[in-house]
């Protein structure tokens, strides 16, 4: 599958992103390229089996796939299906299946994505800090609020995700949800990652009304990573897959937190020290 990405961005939606700290773009994958990505994401995630992080596969036993390529969609929803304390009930997250997998390579490192990433966050290079399957399981609970940038191993801004829409997320699946211009604040802390959170991540949040984002399959919603979110519970009996890309702008620093850098790089490094690591956060497009 050739894919052929939304990826022009107008004036409008560069001047909508950064003053409401996240842009949805419907039909940015055409529903083929929809197809091919849950392929792909099918594959690598059974290749890579209960470990999360690639630094795990040695020990958790993972299983080489025999059904690389099939579109079956119980097939795929199994594979989802990763039975792991603690996440599993919100969300079934693989790590950085782009190390592990080729065809997911290939997506994440696409330099089209990566011009939108460094269009949107108004800088000059972006690098691939981490992929990371969001399929949030059949009744699952909700998303608790959270921004993504103080989990990082940088402090840098404009760090961004962007998120992919697998099927339609609606209102009853678990769609995203958004606090408006939350981006312009930088919160310290995590929150209790719960949905009455808001009021932890900043007292002023706590009678703010956040938006829903519920898309089609083939949207892709683009958030800065002080940008406050969560997302619904799954009233639903299907699994809401998503796929998210977490971008790192070039320049950035290690601020000393692991994060998912593995313990063998980590050892290396020193707070201060420039992630120019290529094949732990390889540039995805340069100016
Ligand atoms: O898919 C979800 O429920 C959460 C997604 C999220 O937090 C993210 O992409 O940063």
């Amino acid at each position: 599958v050739e894919v052929e990405m939304r990826t022009e961005l107008s004036p409008d939606q560069i001047a909508s992103y950064r003053d409401n700290g996240f842009l949805v773009i419907d039909d940015f994958l055409t529903g083929n390229e929809v197809e091919h990505l849950r392929g792909v994401l099918q594959h690598a995630v059974e290749t890579r089996g209960d470990a999360r992080v690639p630094s795990e596969m040695a020990t958790a036993g993972a299983t080489r796939a025999t059904t690389a390529g099939s579109e079956d969609r119980a097939r795929m929803l199994d594979a989802f299906r990763k039975h792991r304390s603690g996440w599993t009930r919100v969300l079934s997250q693989h790590v950085n299946l782009w190390q592990t997998d080729a065809g997911v390579a290939e997506f994440c490192r696409d330099p089209r994505l990566g011009r939108v990433a460094a269009e949107l966050g108004q800088i000059d290079g972006v690098r691939l800090w981490h992929d990371q399957t969001m399929i949030k399981p059949a009744w699952g609970e909700p998303t608790g609020w959270h921004t993504d940038t103080p989990a990082f191993s940088f402090t840098e801004p404009e760090a961004s995700t962007f998120w992919f829409a697998l099927c339609d997320a609606t209102v009853q699946n678990g769609c995203l949800y958004y606090l408006l211009g939350s981006h312009k604040v930088r919160v310290r802390t995590q929150g209790s990652m719960k949905l009455d959170g808001l009021r932890l991540l900043n007292p002023e949040w706590e009678f703010t009304e956040p938006v829903p984002c519920p898309v089609r399959a083939g949207a892709m919603i683009v958030h800065n990573g002080d940008t406050a979110h969560a997302a619904g519970a799954n009233m639903t009996p299907a699994p809401r897959p998503a796929f998210a890309i977490s971008w790192m702008p070039d320049g950035a620093t290690f601020n000393g937190t692991p994060n998912i850098l593995p313990p063998a790089v980590v050892d290396r490094l020193t707070v201060g020290d420039l992630l120019d690591l290529d094949d732990q956060c390889p540039v995805v497009y340069s100016q």
